[in-house]
């Protein structure tokens, strides 16, 4: 196979443009007419793309090189004969690009002779059929300038702002996103004067398009239109109206995802937004880490989520009025805001959940020996308080699971601090008591009924709810005997408690009754393996069968 020099083309008076993004690696297999880089001058940006379909085996341009005609940008193995039709394929779409900026004349002819109010079409925009309008910059009561930008349409390879003929107030605006137009579709009607500048810009516009249409295929032409451009798309440095700075490809990979790339800040070359950037942003949006305006107006991420960003069927949309009468009420903010967490920590945790069972009959006996002893105090020792003790203990002998997971390094915490779920009228809450290695359980108990009054009453500070290393959800009081918490997200395991109940336990000689706590461990298995889970199981178990052990 043939080793083949993909150069850049005839970028007319364009020499020394600069290379700002690069489009592939080597070991990738190109395509033919695939954009390879995105070279940018002062005035316009346009992608370079392979003459040859191939696998890249050496790129011969870096980040911020300045590049001109016949420089080699890459050394591709061609793939069999494909290179030269390829390459001559190209050709003839690159010799067509002038023609549509003489093709302009009529347009513009027709925009000067108008009377009264003034229709702005569609410039030529050469062989571009059905271009997507993918912004619009102006809204009726607006006064537009001539040049002043209106649109911006997009083929698959190239973006191009569609600019003003004329001066005027905007009066009615015929396009909008999503649409797709053709040369001479009404886009505006202005009131206003007719402005002598109106020819030289409609030349403009069938530049811009010019250079759109030579960079699809083969930027041969492009520096030549780019030249005559007044108002180029996406000039670097300036964008225009608020325009993000990106590449055509770029902004559709964005598109693709649902990235608002308004809401990007570039790390490329004069801000200009990149792939990783918007890849960067997904992820962050995706861990929680970042919300877009959208989900921040919506009061946080939502709840229920489309499946949209994972690639799922979209949600059910049924119509239960249909089926009988409804009612339908708006969810709380902290519903809101605890339903998206939950979200991302059930689909981001690969958790298992281990159900055991531990014998407290004694510990509640002791508990219940206790409160009555302290009946004056006021301070009502629950099972729970007992539970956030033995759970330290148990965090101590395996600290994995009072650690957090930060990129590829687990974080050890040498603080203990406990969170518990609380069920409060406005959804649920977890308060955290700090420092409960250093608490008795007298302590725990009021400090646990403390906050969870203020979590009922609304009073929680956040500075209440952060910073737990590990949590327990108890469900004792209520019912029921196992479930599967989801981990609250750092933290990487979470114990679920519900009703104990007598039952018959063998104690190797006859069944004996015993007050039996159903335990539900949820882990975190990229940090704990099943194993250790089942061996911190046992042992608080343990700890609650003897409390005397904790001293230990
Ligand atoms: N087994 C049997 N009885 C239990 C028990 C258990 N594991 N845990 C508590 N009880 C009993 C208590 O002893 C108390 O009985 P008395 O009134 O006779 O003394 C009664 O149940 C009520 O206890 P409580 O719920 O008031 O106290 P608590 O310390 O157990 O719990 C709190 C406090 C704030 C955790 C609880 O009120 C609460 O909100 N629980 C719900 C948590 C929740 O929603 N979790 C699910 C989240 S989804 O993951």
């Amino acid at each position: 196979m043939a080793l083949v020099e993909v150069k850049v083309p005839d970028i007319g008076d364009f020499d020394e443009v600069a290379v700002i993004e690069l489009l592939v690696k080597v070991g990738d297999t190109v395509k033919a007419e695939q954009s390879l880089i995105t070279v940018e001058s002062d005035k316009a940006s346009m992608e370079i793309p392979s003459s040859t379909a191939g696998v890249v085996k050496e790129l011969r341009v870096n980040l911020g090189d300045k590049v001109k005609e016949g420089s080699v940008v890459l050394v591709v193995e061609a793939a069999g004969a494909a290179a030269a039709p390829a390459a001559a394929a190209a050709a003839p779409v690159a010799a067509a690009a002038p023609a549509p900026v003489a093709a302009a004349a009529p347009v513009a002819a027709a925009a000067l002779s108008a009377s009264g109010p003034i229709e702005i079409h569609v410039p030529d925009i050469g062989d571009f059929k059905n271009v997507a309008v993918i912004e619009v910059f102006v809204k009726p009561g607006d006064s537009i300038k001539v040049e002043q930008s209106l649109i911006t349409v997009e083929s698959d390879k190239a973006s191009m702002e569609i600019p003003s003929s004329h001066a005027g107030v905007l009066k009615e605006l015929k396009v909008k996103v999503g649409d797709t137009v053709n040369i001479g579709d009404l886009l505006a009607i202005l009131e206003g004067t007719v402005s002598a500048a109106a020819a030289p810009v409609a030349a403009a516009a069938s530049a811009v398009a010019a250079v759109a249409t030579a960079a699809v295929a083969a930027p041969t032409a492009v520096a030549a239109a780019v030249a005559a451009v007044a108002a180029p798309a996406h000039a670097p440095g300036a964008p225009t109206l608020g325009l993000p700075h990106a590449s055509p490809s770029v902004r559709k990979f964005a598109r693709e995802l649902g990235v608002p790339l308004e809401e990007l800040k570039g790390s490329g070359h004069k801000g200009r937004i990149t792939q990783d950037d918007v890849q960067t942003f997904t992820k962050s949006v995706m861990s929680g880490a970042t919300q877009t305006k959208a989900q921040a107006a919506k009061g946080g991420a939502s709840a229920g989520g489309d499946g949209a960003a994972l690639g799922l069927i979209p949600w059910p949309k049924v119509d239960f009025a249909k089926f009988g009468p409804i009612e339908r009420k708006e969810m709380g903010r902290i519903k809101k805001i605890s339903g998206a967490n939950l979200l991302r920590n059930a689909i981001m945790i690969p958790a298992v959940t281990n159900h055991d069972d531990c014998d407290i009959t004694d510990l509640e006996a002791f508990r219940v020996s206790t409160n009555k002893e302290n009946e004056k105090s006021g301070v009502k020792v629950t099972m729970l308080a007992f539970l956030i003790k033995a759970c330290v203990a148990a965090l101590k002998k395996y600290p994995e699971f009072n650690s957090s997971l930060d990129g590829d390094a687990l974080v050890y915490k040498n603080y203990w601090h406990i969170g518990f779920a609380a069920d409060t009228p406005n959804g649920l809450m977890v308060p955290v008591i700090r420092d409960c290695d250093k608490k008795g359980v007298l302590q725990i108990s009021a400090e646990m009924s403390e906050l969870a009054k203020k979590a009922r009453d609304g009073k929680l500070g956040p500075a209440e709810m952060t910073g737990a290393t590990f949590t327990i959800s108890s469900l004792g009081g209520i019912g029921g005997k196992y479930f599967t918490p989801i981990i609250n997200a750092p933290e990487v395991a979470i114990l679920g408690v519900c009703k104990s109940t007598m039952e018959p336990v063998w104690n190797g000689k006859e069944f004996v009754p015993r007050l039996m706590l159903p335990l539900s461990l949820t882990w975190d298995h990229r940090v704990i393996d099943g194993a250790a889970a089942a061996r911190f199981n046992a042992y608080l178990g343990q700890i609650l069968g003897d409390f005397r052990r904790v001293l230990l």
